[in-house]
């Protein structure tokens, strides 16, 4: 049994990969951390608590809530799907709420579970860092607790996915909401699995795909997994900045199935300033990661309706 802490930001792929975590057998969820970054803090965090009611037998799972703040904002349209997760009806029809909140904000809740595990934790980051790096500064013993980081994020493209005014596009948003967090946990020696946009380009929204989950309604998470779904806009004739991937769900899935991914090691480092800020760059002086570069598209789909 390996034990996960999940740090989330509240996006639909995010809620989702929540979902997906409840299913796996191999998996224990030991914590889940919400900040608020692509999302508002208070839907994010109740439609967590009502998916974990809904989902799993784990009503002593408790959710944190991040004080964590980033430097650079999501644009609010995208903020804003937490609030329709949260008011979907297959989550709200076993009200009240049981499954209860941590007494701690979500970066000292991350150090409470490190602390408390008697094996090592995989942490799974589908958001930006900030709560990490804040733990490691508050509690720098944790990173022997922490097998490895599996985080969304990042991209050694020429194209990343931040289109804003001020910024030179290479960076990845989670990269890019807080620079100074990735930097600092690009300094730590905690190993880290990166499934950066090389391998979630691969893996878009799609009317196919829609079409496979409807015909799976009649399961009550595959219901869910397409609601979910049917809030952000798909890939149909190119890409465009509100395309919607599954960067978090691709991340959480190779938690389990590691055959569908290739990986190699690439040396790093991130710019923490200027109109770069957020991108990661490869630099043979800088720390090793685990590119995740590459993923069978099929079997990742299968997957996912496989748990
Ligand atoms: O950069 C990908 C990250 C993932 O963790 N998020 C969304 C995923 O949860 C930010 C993001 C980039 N483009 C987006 C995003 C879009 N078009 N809509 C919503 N979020
Ligand atoms: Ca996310």
């Amino acid at each position: 049994m390996r034990k996960v802490y999940l740090n989330h930001d509240g996006g639909v792929d995010d809620l989702v990969s929540l979902y997906l975590l409840l299913q796996m057998d191999q998996v224990e969820l030991i914590g889940v951390g919400v900040i608020p970054a692509d999302c508002y803090l208070l839907p994010a965090v109740s439609a967590s608590q009502k998916i974990i009611q809904r989902f799993s037998k784990r009503l002593d799972l408790k959710v944190a809530a991040s004080n964590s703040r980033g430097l650079n904002p999501f644009p609010t349209e995208w903020r804003m799907h937490a609030y329709y997760v949260d008011a979907l009806p297959v989550l709200n029809e076993d009200l009240p709420l049981k499954v209860g909140l941590s007494n701690l904000p979500a970066h000292q809740d991350l150090i409470r579970a490190l602390k408390e595990s008697d094996q090592k934790v995989d942490l799974v980051f589908v958001g930006p860092l900030t709560d990490l790096a804040r733990a490691l500064d508050q509690a720098p013993e944790i990173e022997t607790k922490i097998n490895k980081l599996i985080w969304m994020g990042g991209t050694f493209l020429a194209d990343g996915n931040v289109h804003e005014s001020d910024h030179d596009g290479s960076a990845e948003w989670n990269a890019y909401w807080d620079p100074q967090a990735t930097k600092r946990v690009w300094n730590s020696s905690i190993e880290i699995d990166l499934v950066a946009l090389e391998s979630t380009n691969k893996v878009p929204l799609t009317i196919d795909i829609r079409e496979g989950w409807a015909k799976q309604r009649s399961y009550i998470g595959m219901d869910f997994l397409g609601q979910c779904y049917a809030m952000v806009p798909p890939l149909v004739h190119f890409a465009t900045n509100s395309t919607y991937y599954l960067w978090d769900v691709l991340t959480t899935l190779t938690l389990v199935n590691d055959s569908m991914i290739q990986k190699k090691v690439v040396y790093s480092t991130v710019h923490d300033q200027g109109p770069s800020q957020g991108r990661t760059q490869v630099d043979p002086q800088g720390r090793p990661v685990n590119l995740v570069y590459d993923v069978d598209h099929d079997t990742f789909f299968q997957g996912i309706e496989h748990l």
